[in-house]
């Protein structure tokens, strides 16, 4: 028995499905999950001593690869001062300056503990700010495990066939509405049926939690326009877009000013920190200048900024989102000359440094068309890559991600192996 299964069994018994997140469990896959003794760069090393090139990157933060040493040393040297304070620090200020600075919609921030909180928080000052009580969501988009927002959702809960959670009153989720992405006439209708009543639309720009598909030309101009016709706002969850596809998120590259953005994964360099902000006039109703109450004890962790700084300036040193690009562009040609050599034309999705493969041929442009997918055929190829030394997340709704700390031959292995597996795979039932 490996020690990765013997670790598996005895935190079966002390961890609900064995893991602190459910993707993580490995469900549908016909294997127990690896347990992770370290990682660095891009790569990581399973307890029984197994090498893997890895594209999950920690779900997305670690956009410098593992363990980066100039983020490992900020790190170290803001410990030596202390842990954690619960009074105010220099570098909240810092972070808040920066990201201001850098995403030019957010004109005042306030930092949380994870891309949850961070979502969460924006719902609330939405309600707060408008008065209103319904919000606008996509199905398949996912912001954490909020209450009324785990309606139609993606990421763990579509991968657990649980889209819809229990625990969630009816109450909560009938204030949410959930509807097609890249579909504006269905946004119309329900702007229209609810006149009056809406506070927020809130999506992932770049829907990246069923899978990753990009919005249709125009969609997110179109839903800024109806939000500000509507009196609603405009929440973009740029928890996995931020700092990734750009140096401004998806909104710089989009063009879009959202009025709230939730921020989270980059932003906090491995340690768990989100993020939100947006107008002044709506951050400012925020308490203790507001009525909309928010706090929390480790927001603003000393660590968590540290370790955020050092990546943030790290990556624009390098112009970390160009080398990411080429990355990424390397990646996808490989992908798709083995696609067209192995007559399989699967749909490839790639914006820069996150990626998907979809078991169909059909377009992916929404949660239906992602779910076209054949679950079988994911699961065959991501057991054979996994063998092979290729770490793909664990579920066909989740995204890949490349890390400044892939090499140039790491992707060429990897597109070598994918190809491999794909050239397996039996034929679709
Ligand atoms: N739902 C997260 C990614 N979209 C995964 C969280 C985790 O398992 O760490």
């Amino acid at each position: 028995m490996s020690r990765s299964s013997e670790l598996f069994a005895a935190a079966q018994k002390r961890i609900p499905g064995g893991v602190n997140s459910p993707v993580r469990a490995f469900r549908g896959l016909a294997r127990t999950p690896f347990f992770v003794d370290r990682a660095a760069g891009a790569k990581v090393w399973d307890v029984d001593g197994n090498e893997y090139i890895d594209y999950v990157g920690t779900w997305g933060p670690a956009i410098l690869g593992h363990a980066p040493p100039i983020v490992v040393q900020a790190v170290q040297a803001a410990a030596k001062h202390g842990l954690s304070f619960g009074i105010p620090n220099p570098l909240e200020v810092e972070m808040a300056e920066l990201i201001c600075a850098w995403i030019p919609s957010i004109e005042k921030v306030r930092m949380v503990n994870s891309g949850t909180e961070a979502t969460m928080s924006c719902v609330r000052l939405a309600r707060g700010f408008t008065g209103r009580d319904k919000v606008i969501k996509f199905e398949g988009c996912y912001h954490g495990h909020v209450d009324s927002l785990l309606v139609a959702a993606g990421s763990g809960a579509l991968t657990q066939g649980q889209p819809e959670s229990a625990g969630v009153p009816a109450d909560f989720a009938r204030l949410t509405i959930s509807l097609p992405f890249n579909d504006i006439e269905e946004v119309r209708a329900a702007f229209r049926e609810n006149s009056g009543q809406i506070a927020a639309v809130i999506l992932e720009p770049i829907p990246a939690n069923a899978g990753l598909y990009p919005p249709r030309e125009d969609f997110l101009q179109l839903l800024r326009a109806e939000c500000t016709a509507a009196g609603a706002l405009l929440i973009f969850d740029e928890v996995m877009t931020g700092f990734r596809v750009g140096r401004g998120g998806a909104q710089e590259i989009y063009g879009i000013k959202p009025d709230l953005t939730a921020l989270g994964k980059v932003i906090g360099g491995g340690l768990p920190v989100g993020a939100f902000g947006g107008r002044a006039e709506i951050m400012d109703q925020l308490s203790p200048d507001g009525p909309v109450y928010q706090a929390g004890t480790l927001s603003g962790n000393p660590l968590a900024m540290a370790a955020g700084l050092a990546q943030l300036r790290e990556l624009e040193r390098r112009n970390g989102w160009q080398l990411l690009e080429a990355l990424g562009q390397r990646l996808e040609d490989r992908v798709r000359a083995s696609l067209q050599r192995l007559g399989r034309p699967l749909t490839f999705h790639r914006i820069g440094s996150m990626f998907c493969l979809f078991f169909t041929e059909k377009p992916v442009s929404s949660l239906a068309t992602a779910k076209e997918s054949d679950p079988a055929q994911f699961a065959e190829y991501f057991r054979r890559c996994l063998d092979a030394g290729i770490y793909f997340a664990p579920s066909q709704f989740e995204t890949g991600f490349i890390s400044t700390a892939h090499s140039v031959a790491d992707i060429d292995a990897t597109a070598a192996i994918a190809a491999e597996a794909l050239n397996l795979l039996p034929e679709p039932a």
